[in-house]
């Protein structure tokens, strides 16, 4: 079998470079802060680390609205101190991985300053279209085009100078690249290399899957224009899933193998992932698939969005089979080739130990952050973590609408209380459950004023308010608690280096059907180890988690597998030593397997 790329068995660590270390005082996150950091991230012993966007920005959306791209926003610091991160991550054998948003700029771009002036060369590289009897563009005959923003509005904004609309799925100050006219892609490619000749160790590219429109044979969008093509369902609030019109087009394939050729090409030790809103667990199958030469692995939505073309902000409460049922099609679509990234954390979903698990008190916090650390974790595929999760850290519970910073949060607010859709009331306990400034508070390193973010005595402020129960969770009382959930991400990391059925393992899952607990196995086929005559052994683990603060009855398929008999003993006997991890000590395992009972939160991995 040809080797298993370097990162099948890789961790990377996101970092919201704005709110992981200020340094110079100002109340925001910089460079220096990060490489100040980096032992820290060595020893934890994530691979790689992924920086959200340090590019010059105006900050419309926290640094995904660009404004150029080969140079580093004053705020975070300078093209040097990139270097010097650069040097000092090399230094510790870290990995770091830029994040690339090229489905849109800044409006305040360059490129897009020059757009405006339709006789510029510029012109054709953003979605400008005509007016529409003074309204947004449209088919002529049929009412405006009513797209909606992920950020509440139309996903058109009229621009004077130019006296035409332009296209912005995202805010009005990020107006959609036009990725159909080659000289865009061409631009983007030297940007790229640009910055792998620098150093950098790879991309995430945000919402790469947006790129590619579904355009008509003329090249126009659906429901503008002369369109051919039928524009599609808007959601309720304009968000929902990615707008009908541009999520996984008919181009995409071709873009990013193109990108593969004028970038990836010749180059290794890189990694690439996209962030991919609108794609099926199959089509990840194909752009992963190594032989096509697209992208390494891709950030599925279907697990983390409510589903069914509901709002984020109105959507059924979560349950368990939701979850299992998505991650289960996204590890069966890659079981034989292509691979699948592992995240339930990032700085657009709320911490998933306020969202899955239980923060309602310390232990049974630090239980289900382990339970639902262990979970993913031992899936198969690449583990992701996001600052601050691996602590525990939890939503902050901002009560007034003027604690928030995310410009989402803030336009929906508004939006969906004037249309009538939630109550303020309704609106402020949606935010506490969702915003993404959920996991945008500063990370916390310590007890101080601001969590050791900045300096209490610092000259300005956080940009946004730090989590009260800092005291509590915090990296310093972490790090010298072997019971710690930092100690326990150490060694789920660990696992994934040393433990070849962790990284390389077929996974399937067990007991479906079970509302309470999520349990799976894993197997390797190792040749020339043990048993079958023809000298082929096979390792298995068993994981088991009950996701709930009740206690659980372990569920049959879970016990045949682990060899229980009748009365509930394992065959030969539970034995401590095999439990692998787990969140309580082994001796208690071994007795719940025996009782086939399963403790609140109950979590662990058994070898077999
Ligand atoms: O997010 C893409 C995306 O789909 C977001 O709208 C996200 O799913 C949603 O906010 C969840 O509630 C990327 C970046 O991760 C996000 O921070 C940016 O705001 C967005 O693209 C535009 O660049
Ligand atoms: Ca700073």
């Amino acid at each position: 079998a040809t080797p298993n790329p370097w990162w099948s068995n890789a961790v990377v660590y996101q970092i919201y470079p704005r709110s992981f270390q200020d340094t110079n005082g100002d109340g925001f996150g910089d460079l220096p802060g990060i490489t100040s950091r980096l032992d820290y991230l060595a020893d934890l012993g994530v691979d790689v680390i992924w920086l959200s966007p340090v590019y010059r920005s105006p900050q419309d959306d926290n640094g995904y609205d660009i404004s150029d791209y080969q140079d580093i926003d004053p705020m975070f610091g300078t093209l040097d101190d990139m270097d010097e991160l650069l040097e000092e991550a090399h230094a510790r054998g870290l990995k770091v991985v830029m994040d690339l948003v090229v489905n849109h700029t800044s409006d305040e771009h360059a490129w897009f300053q020059a757009s405006r002036d339709k006789n510029d060369p510029h012109a054709d590289w953003y979605w400008w279209r005509p007016a529409k009897a003074g309204h947004e563009p449209g088919t002529p005959g049929a009412e405006p085009n009513a797209w909606g923003s992920y950020f509440g509005g139309s996903a058109w904004e009229y621009d004077p100078k130019r006296g035409e609309y332009y296209l912005h799925q995202f805010s009005k100050k990020q107006p959609d690249l036009n990725w159909e006219n080659p000289e865009v892609r061409a631009a983007v490619y030297r940007m790229m290399n640009w910055w792998l000749d620098r150093g950098v160790d790879g991309f995430r590219m945000d919402v790469i899957t947006l790129i590619s429109k579904h355009v008509d044979a003329n090249g126009e969008l659906p429901g503008v224009g002369e369109s051919t093509v039928d524009a599609g369902p808007i959601g309720p609030d304009g968000y929902s899933s990615p707008n009908p019109f541009c999520a996984d087009g008919p181009r995409q394939d071709e873009f990013l193998a193109e990108m593969h050729r004028e970038v990836f090409d010749g180059r290794d030790g890189y990694l690439t992932v996209g962030e991919a809103p609108g794609i099926t667990p199959e089509r990840n199958e194909h752009i992963t698939d190594p032989d096509n030469r697209e992208l390494d692995m891709l950030f599925l939505f279907d697990h983390v969005e409510p589903g069914g073309g509901q709002s984020k902000w109105t959507a059924e409460p979560w349950e368990l089979s939701q979850l299992k049922r998505c991650l289960a099609g996204q590890q069966q679509a890659v079981k034989d080739r292509g691979w699948t990234s592992l995240f339930f954390n990032n700085h657009d979903q709320p911490r998933v130990v306020s969202r899955w698990g239980d923060d309602s008190t310390e232990e049974m916090r630090v239980l289900s952050a382990k339970a639902i650390a262990l979970l993913l974790h031992m899936h198969r595929g690449t583990p992701y973590v996001y600052q601050g999760e691996e602590l525990g850290m939890t939503n902050v519970y901002f009560d007034s609408l003027d604690q928030y910073r995310d410009l989402e949060s803030i336009n929906m607010y508004h939006q969906l209380t004037e249309a009538g859709v939630l109550t303020e009331e309704a609106m402020m306990e949606a935010l506490k459950a969702i915003s993404r400034d959920n996991a945008r508070t500063p990370m916390q390193w310590d007890a101080t004023k601001y969590a050791g973010f900045t300096a209490s005595y610092a000259p300005s402020e956080p940009w946004i308010g730090t989590n009260p129960n800092k005291d509590v969770i915090n990296v310093k009382k972490q790090l010298r608690d072997e019971d710690s959930v930092l100690a326990f991400y150490r060694k789920l990391i660990e696992l994934r280096h040393t433990n070849p059925v962790v990284a390389a393992g077929a996974w399937d899952m067990l007991d479906e059907a079970d509302p309470q607990v999520y349990a799976f196995v894993r197997t390797l086929h190792e040749e020339g180890v043990g048993g079958g005559i023809d000298g082929s052994g096979e390792k298995r683990l068993v994981v088991v988690v009950n996701m709930s603060s009740e206690s659980a009855a372990l569920p049959p398929e879970t016990k045949d597998v682990l060899g229980l008999d009748m009365s509930g003993a394992i065959i030969g006997g539970a034995s401590a030593d095999r439990v692998l991890i787990a969140n309580y000590p082994s001796e208690q395992v071994a007795a719940d397997l025996l009782f086939g009972k399963l403790a609140p939160w109950e979590a662990f991995a058994y070898e077999l």
